[in-house]
């Protein structure tokens, strides 16, 4: 980690400008190397600096260079960041001369990594970082820049402090039973303890389910018969005519795609082929694709046509998607309705119907998902919670091992075989923050990261 890193941090392509980001003990100085201007070896910390760029007296741009001298910076290690004019040559140039003089091209996220190793954000944060770049609504922002600010952190902390204290007890009473000045914990005032911290790493790890919505959004799945409406219900919620509509069966192929909002949430929704019995080698290949979305979607939203009875075909679809969240759309609810009503409650009790011609009842479908989501309630919670499903992962392994802490207990094990697993318990909720760690988790996570963050 000794070495000087590089890397452009804004992403390449025709822009204002551009900036490249240079972390690492020599930064100021191999800069300065190919600056005209300033002495950035001898400027004051945390100064924009205006110069020249050149190599061998030929100038490459005109830039504004921002040096940030270590510990106080971003890394917590000597940070110039040239702002260049953007557009891809320019920038190029810039990071390849650097490059010539000893320094590395940076790993994705390696900055990040660096912040984290020196000690000045926890794994949370780091995580957070990502999660603001990758947000894509004013909930997912919410979400990230409250982990950035350390409420996650905070959460855990306070958590882990107070398993900290009911660890010290029992050890102090392991070591020094004859004190009489030392509280005697009792193995009832553990059970309490254990009882009341299970509950609320419980709410802990209940309250961030919502997470993957709020960053991600409800991935949602339109499918049903050929000619139902599928496509036609898509362009209504999207409020374009993204998919091609007609009576001919069979017309949507592939998938089609497309985003919208509800509650600041977002709605990912794909359109898709409609399922049936086919010899057509295209629309095989298009049907094998709706059915194989059904398990990766969190909404999946039948359509039926409710001009017509309940066929064998739509009813295979509902038992395809039994243990999914789902929506039934009687689709065409302004031709005389045939639908047999009574069999579909076996199926689902969300049930709505539409008619895309007239722009009926898809405010009450999206209605209902903002029901069947609770997405009401998610924008007024506090947004402290995990977010990701590396600490929810490790939340839930840390519930289970209190879980054992009052097995334990209740077998009449050993007060010290009760403290190893209240340990357990400990290091796991410090892997949330990074407080323990190994390097290959490290890597996998920074991995994920763009170049230059
Ligand atoms: N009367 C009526 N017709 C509708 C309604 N919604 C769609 N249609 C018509 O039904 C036909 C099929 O609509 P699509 O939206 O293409 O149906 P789909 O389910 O996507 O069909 P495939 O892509 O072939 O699977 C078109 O002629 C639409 O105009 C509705 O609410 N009422
Ligand atoms: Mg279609």
């Amino acid at each position: 980690m000794n070495d000087t890193i590089a890397a452009i941090s804004t992403s390449l392509g025709i822009g204002a400008i551009s900036i490249i980001r240079v972390s690492g003990k020599d930064s100021i100085k191999i800069v300065n190397k190919i600056f005209k201007g300033p002495n950035l070896e001898k400027v004051k910390t945390h100064t924009i600096n205006y110069g020249y760029i050149v190599e061998n007296e030929e100038i490459i741009d005109e830039v504004l260079v921002s040096v940030m001298k270590e510990p106080k910076t971003y890394t917590r290690e000597n940070i110039i960041e040239i702002n260049c004019h953007g557009g891809i040559a320019t920038t190029n140039r810039i990071l390849n001369l650097i490059l010539k003089d000893n320094v590395r091209l940076a790993e994705p996220g390696e900055f990040t990594k660096r912040a984290f190793l020196n000690g000045r954000i926890d794994l949370t944060k780091s995580e957070a970082v990502m999660d603001l770049i990758e947000s894509k609504t004013e909930s997912a922002r919410k979400l990230a820049i409250n982990q950035l600010q350390g409420n996650t952190y905070q959460l855990i902390k306070l958590f882990r402090n107070k398993l900290k204290n009911l660890i010290s007890s029992i050890e102090v009473n392991i070591d020094y039973p004859e004190y009489y000045d030392i509280e005697v914990i009792t193995i009832e005032k553990i059970k309490k303890e254990v009882k009341k911290m299970k509950q609320e790493l419980a709410n802990i790890i209940e309250k961030s389910k919502n997470s993957k919505i709020i960053k991600t959004g409800i991935d949602t799945l339109i499918i049903g018969r050929p000619n139902v409406g599928k496509s036609s219900i898509l362009n209504k919620l999207l409020g374009e005519e993204k998919a091609i509509v007609t009576d001919i069966a069979g017309t949507t192929r592939d998938l089609v795609e497309g985003q919208i909002t509800l509650n600041n949430i977002a709605l990912n929704i794909i359109d898709t082929a409609g399922i049936r019995k086919t010899d057509n080698k295209v629309e095989k290949i298009g049907v094998e694709k709706s059915l194989s979305l059904i398990e990766k979607a969190d909404l999946v939203i039948v359509v039926l046509n409710g001009n017509e009875l309940l066929s064998d075909e739509d009813k295979q679809i509902l038992e395809k998607i039994e243990k999914k969240t789902t929506i039934i759309d009687i689709n065409k609810n302004d031709l005389p309705q045939k639908i047999n009503l009574n069999q579909l409650e076996t199926y689902s009790h969300n049930i709505v119907s539409t008619n895309t011609n007239q722009l009926e009842g898809i405010d009450s479908l999206k209605n209902k998902i903002i029901e069947m989501f609770n997405l009401e309630k998610i924008n007024i919670k506090d947004y402290n919670f995990l977010t990701n499903v590396r600490q929810i992962t490790l939340a839930q392994n840390a519930y289970k091992k209190l879980g054992d802490v009052q097995k334990g207990i209740e077998s009449n094990f050993p007060i010290d075989m009760i403290e190893i697993d209240l340990r357990a318990c400990f290091d796991l909720l410090g892997e949330i923050i990074g407080e323990t760690y190994s390097d290959e988790i490290i890597d996998n996570l920074f991995k994920n990261f763009c170049v230059g963050k």
